[in-house]
Formats: C-alpha cells, structure tokens, sequence
C-alpha cells in the first residue's frame, strides 16, 4: 500500500550542514517527497509536536533540543513508507544504530539523533497534519 509518513531532519542535522545527503539518501531509497519546509519550532510547537512524552523524563530536554534551531520537515510517500522509512531511520539511540542508518551516519546519541519518522498510521496523519495542510502536498 502507498503510504505517507512524516519525517523532520532535527536541529543537530540541520546545523552540521547534513540535510542535503539525507535528502539524498531518502530520493535513493525510493522515498517521493511530497511536501517539504525548512522552519524554527517554538518551545510550545515542540511541546505539542511532542505531546505523548509530555510525562517522560526526558521532555524538557528533548523539547528544548527540538527548538533550539531549524528543522526540515518532509512529508514523504512510497509503498509501505512508514515502516520502511523507520528502518532507514535505525533504532533511537545513534549509537546502537545499525551501520548505514541515518542516525547511525549523523547522530550522537539517544535524544541528538537526527531524524524523526512517525510510527504508525494513526500517527503519521496527526504528524502530517501538525506541520502540512493538504494544499502544501503535491
Ligand atoms: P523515536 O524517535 O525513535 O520514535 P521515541 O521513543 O518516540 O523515539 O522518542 C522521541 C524522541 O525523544 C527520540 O527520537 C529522541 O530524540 C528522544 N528520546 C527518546 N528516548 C530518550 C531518552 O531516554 N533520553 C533522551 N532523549 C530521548
Ligand atoms: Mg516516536
């Protein structure tokens, strides 16, 4: 089936100039890109961006991280695009990352990891929705 998944390039990726080559990576791997824009979350956007963590430890950091400079946010297409993309992503912590991975290419660790995609349907259409209207999708 075709699906679409959201996928935002963090800020730690976007400063050390390495949106470009996921960019590419992502087109290589089959991977559409059907809407795309470069912006700055507010502390607030991230908090509701990040709304299901809102009880974990980690989400005063991960929220401050998240607006600490910009992000790419893409929506992307491709038959079985949420799963495949989170495979592409490797696991959340950069370090126990498979080789080849993007987090594994241009992540740190477990909260400065790179890239975000989203994890489920139900998900993907609230994530797609939280940065794209249906007028920003080609
Ligand atoms: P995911 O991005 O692989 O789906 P989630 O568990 O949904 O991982 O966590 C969302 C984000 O929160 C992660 O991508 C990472 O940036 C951060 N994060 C997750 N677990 C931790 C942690 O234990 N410490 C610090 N940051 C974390
Ligand atoms: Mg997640």
């Amino acid at each position: 089936m075709i699906e679409r998944t959201l996928s935002l390039i963090k800020p730690d990726c976007v400063s050390a100039k390495n949106a470009g080559k996921v960019i590419d990576i992502l087109e290589k791997n089959g991977f559409l890109i059907v809407g795309m824009k470069k912006i700055k979350l507010s502390k607030e956007a991230a908090e509701g961006f990040y709304a299901v963590h809102k009880d974990r430890p980690f989400f005063k950091s991960l929220t401050d991280f998240m607006s600490e400079g910009p992000i790419v946010a893409m929506v992307l297409e491709k038959e079985n695009a949420i799963t495949d993309y989170r495979a592409l992503m490797g696991e959340t912590d950069s370090t126990k990352a498979k080789e080849g991975t993007l987090r594994a290419q241009f992540g740190t660790d477990i909260e400065r990891n790179a890239v975000h995609g989203s994890d489920s349907p139900d998900t993907a259409k609230f994530e797609i929705g939280y940065f794209f209207s249906e007028l920003e999708l080609v």
